[in-house]
């Protein structure tokens, strides 16, 4: 599949673009920022669509007009794009890649190399180091903080990819080898099943008699960039999307034991072990071995646990952080499933940063299953997202009275803003307009950097309006790219029991926040809590699962979550 390569090259040409001082380019860096996205949320490889109905067929996918079209057909071709090719004899610096740091946009990227010949990442560390950065004209010392302190963030998080990009790649890569008719099952195992935030490989488990083809054909897979090692029943590769991948090809009698494994994590796999031990048994990748040694056969893991006289421990609770003894004492929590969601309570649309109509984000929420959702734009403050003033939510509202009235029931739209909590901790629309509200989110979304003290009475005054019933993305942070700002949660906690406010599990993959750890300490008070994908387009509904997962990962039952009520009960909830 090309269209990882294809979306960043289009991303990409639309940073250089915006380097360009002819009017119209602005228009044109719109349209590629618009079909990267396309090309990066299609559901199936571009190159099928190319080959299925060529320019024509491209053209019909959204934001995708003809010049483009043209683009991305002569890069599945020939393998070069030359638009590309073209700006990038100007500007030669890798945009992508040190954009990732934080502080860094295209203005900045091209006078780092325009002043100090800096194309990539490596080029900037020498420079920080060197002190040069501070210097340069636009730049100065805090500049140079923040970009450092990106850089350090970045080289820690160095090979791991967020878990929003490795199970999608992960179940891509599997449903090909599946496809092969040689294999019985494709699990995927690791950090991945266990739904971890970021993953630092792919390991995938096959149930198959049939090493040697499955290899041959694992390794000629399009997302592989080499072969690392290559045997009959281990192959590592290394992935274009910047991680490796291992494939292990394991027979029936030991696929129970090897899933349980490679599953992890170490801890949790060490305390079971010792249980295995203390009953006279063996435990390893190979199997379960009794006391004379002979392997007790077990193509399904939940055979180990059983044995061992545990309940089988859902991947998401595998951390070693007291599941094992829960499960010894058959006392685990039964945790929320994706099949309990019945709506989302976060959502943008095309009035303010957001891609879609509500309409189509109703439709899209309708076709996955949902009974509900919440429409909660952006409010006036946040100028780069086209937020909304009061007299702009009413008129909105009204389109969504209308779709409400067509739907008549089947389906439901929530009125609601996801309204910034400014600098001084006030809400940043009326309080007449917010109290007529349904849903009503608060979210900090400027000036990070404040003292702890500062950022929690801010969030804690907020909350304490008594308007607010979900915190959004309650920590701020951004995986591998920003760190949560600086706040005593625990403030933050009591003050959402006491106003009864949810707190949000944010299922954006680049946020997951609150996180596992914070979820679970936020578990310990009467608080409640939403799953919000937080969608700036239909595709973005999905993201749900990466939510579900990380609430999974905080112990939480769906008795804990707002938006696995049906809607009746979500609206007394909403009203109190
Ligand atoms: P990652 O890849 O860093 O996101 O995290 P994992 O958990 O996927 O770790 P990985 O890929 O190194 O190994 C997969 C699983 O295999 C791991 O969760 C537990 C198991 N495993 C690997 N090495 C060891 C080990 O030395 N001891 C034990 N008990 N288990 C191991
Ligand atoms: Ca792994
Ligand atoms: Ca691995
Ligand atoms: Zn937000």
């Amino acid at each position: 599949m090309q269209n990882r390569e294809i979306a960043s090259m289009l991303e990409e040409i639309g940073m250089m673009l915006s380097l360009d001082e002819r009017p119209t380019a602005r228009f044109e860096v719109r349209a590629y920022q618009k079909a990267a996205l396309t090309v990066s949320t299609l559901q199936e490889p571009i190159e099928d669509i190319f080959n299925k109905g060529g320019n024509r067929a491209l053209m019909e996918l959204p934001g995708i007009g003809k010049g483009i079209a043209e683009s991305i057909s002569e890069y599945l071709k020939t393998g070069t794009m030359s638009k590309y090719e073209n700006l990038k004899k100007k500007y030669p610096s890798k945009f992508m890649e040190l954009s990732r740091i934080e502080g860094l946009g295209p203005k900045k990227i091209q006078a780092l190399y325009s002043e100090l010949g800096i194309k990539d990442i490596k080029g900037l560390a020498k420079a920080i180091s060197k002190h040069e950065i501070a210097e340069l004209p636009g730049f100065g010392e805090k500049s140079e903080e923040v970009i450092a302190k990106g850089l350090s963030m970045l080289e820690k998080s160095k090979g791991r990819i967020l878990l929003g990009e490795a199970l999608p790649l992960a179940e891509s890569l599997a449903s090909q080898l599946m496809k092969s008719g040689l294999i019985d099952k494709v699990i995927i195992a690791g950090s991945i099943r266990r739904m971890r935030e970021t993953s630092g490989d792919i390991d995938l488990l096959a149930l198959s008699d049939h090493g040697e083809e499955i290899m041959d054909r694992f390794v000629k897979l399009p997302e592989v960039e080499e072969v690392v090692v290559k045997g009959q029943t281990k192959t590592t590769v290394s992935l274009k999307a910047g991680v490796t991948c291992d494939l292990r090809v394991i027979p029936k009698s030991s696929f129970g034991a090897a899933v349980q494994y490679f599953t992890g994590s170490r801890d949790h796999n060490i305390q079971v072990r010792t249980i295995a031990i203390e009953r006279g048994y063996k435990l390893n990748e190979y199997g379960l071995f009794g006391k004379n040694g002979k392997l007790i056969e077990a193509e399904d893991e939940k055979v180990i646990y059983s044995k061992l006289g545990m309940d089988w421990i859902s991947p998401e609770m595998r951390e070693s952080r007291g599941e094992v003894k829960l499960a010894q004492e058959h006392k685990l929590p039964e945790l929320v499933k994706i099949s309990d969601i019945k709506g989302d309570l976060h959502t943008h649309t095309k009035e303010t940063d957001g891609a879609d109509t509500i309409d189509d984000m109703a439709a899209a929420a309708i076709s996955i299953g949902r009974e509900y959702i919440a429409t909660t734009n952006h409010t006036k403050s946040l100028f780069i997202a086209k937020g909304m003033n009061d007299r702009q939510f009413k008129e909105f509202f009204k389109t969504v009275d209308s779709l409400n009235e067509r739907l008549d029931g089947s389906f439901t739209v929530l009125k609601g803003a996801e309204v910034d909590i400014l600098k001084d901790g006030s809400l940043d629309l009326e309080k007449e307009t917010l109290s007529s509200m349904d849903c009503v989110i608060a979210s900090v979304h400027q000036n990070l950097k404040m003292d702890r003290e500062s950022m929690t009475n801010r969030i804690v005054k907020a909350i304490d309006t008594g308007l607010v019933h979900i915190l959004g993305h309650p920590t701020g942070r951004e995986l591998l790219i920003r760190d949560p700002y600086l706040i005593d949660l625990e403030s933050v906690f009591e003050a959402a029991e006491r106003n009864l406010t949810a707190l949000e599990i944010n299922a954006q993959p680049s946020r997951l926040d609150l996180n596992d750890t914070n979820i679970a300490s936020a578990a310990q008070y009467k608080i409640m809590f939403s799953i919000g994908t937080d969608a700036h387009r239909t595709t973005h509904l999905e993201f749900m699962r990466y939510g579900v997962g990380t609430a999974r990962r905080g112990w939480l039952p769906k008795e804990q979550i707002i938006n696995a009520m049906p809607l009746k009960a979500l609206k007394r909830w909403l009203a109190k």
